[in-house]
């Protein structure tokens, strides 16, 4: 009976230990995980099954919760620079110090939490998804969340109509004016904005197309054969809050871009996504 009591005494201080030392709380993984919307499967020729997708990209936040579990340290910390856009020169360069929490450097504010991270190469998006139980989309899964599951595949933007503004009203944070002359911030936001303040797709998927560039699992192909790729450089989706219609008009669909692993840039960041089964 002493036994049974004393193991039971046990059981119950340890409960107590771990709902103090691991509260669940936002920045918990369990709250991360919950974060996620449920894309149907494509096409059988597409392949695609059913997958959860992270409702937003990753914030600085949810990427902090990942720095302080693990003391894990970021491409640009390592490098001890990261790609900024210089509004004066339209031009991108190294800028030392720059990284997750100081995206455009030292000298400039802090990244806010509820932005989404960037300044992540695709190595660092790739631990995080690992640390968190996910892994990076592929390009085809992107897309197909992008397209609502395959419910607008002739639409040029996620929400499906042809103009990135209606009733004086932005879908998505990107450019507006001449890039990259001229930005009038005609949307409110002339760097990242708060996830989801553009609103969501059907989905239920938020900043899938402007805001920041999100990394995919896939090395980019060779335009000459689609079927190989020289495993240079990993494709990237959704455009960024640079991206206007004339120069990139990286944020519709169909839109992409590419960079080496390595590589960190103040409007590049990324979202999860976790096998339904
Ligand atoms: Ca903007």
């Amino acid at each position: 009976m002493k036994t049974t009591y004393t193991v039971l005494v046990g059981i119950l201080l340890l409960a107590a230990a771990v709902f103090f030392f691991f509260p669940k709380g936002e920045d918990s993984t369990d709250s991360i995980q919950e974060k996620m919307v449920l894309i149907p499967s494509g096409p059988t020729a597409s392949k695609i099954q059913a997958f959860y997708m992270d409702v937003h990209p990753v914030t600085v936040m949810e990427f902090r919760s990942f720095i302080d579990a693990t003391g894990y340290e970021t491409s640009a910390e390592t490098f001890g620079d990261a790609g900024v856009f210089d509004y004066e020169t339209g031009r991108w360069s190294l800028k030392k110090g720059a990284n997750w929490e100081y995206p455009q450097g030292r000298d400039q504010p802090k990244a806010p939490d509820n932005h989404p991270v960037t300044q992540v190469s695709w190595y660092d998006a790739k631990a995080y998804a690992e640390w968190v139980g996910k892994r990076l989309p592929a390009e085809a899964e992107w897309e197909h969340a992008a397209r609502n599951g395959g419910q607008i595949d002739d639409a040029i933007y996620p929400w499906g109509s042809n103009t990135v503004k209606e009733n004086d009203t932005y879908k998505a944070n990107v450019w507006q004016g001449i890039f990259p002359l001229y930005n009038s911030v005609g949307d409110g936001y002339k760097n990242t904005s708060p996830v989801g303040v553009f609103g969501k797709t059907e989905l239920g998927l938020e900043d899938m197309a402007g805001n920041v560039w999100e990394w995919c699992n896939d090395w980019k192909t060779s335009d000459a054969d689609p079927e190989s790729t020289n495993e240079m450089e990993k494709i990237q989706r959704g455009g960024s809050f640079l991206c206007d219609t004339k120069v990139c008009h990286g944020y519709t669909v169909y839109g992409k871009s590419s960079s080496t692993p390595e590589t960190s840039l103040m409007n590049l960041g990324f979202r999860c996504v976790r096998d339904k089964n």
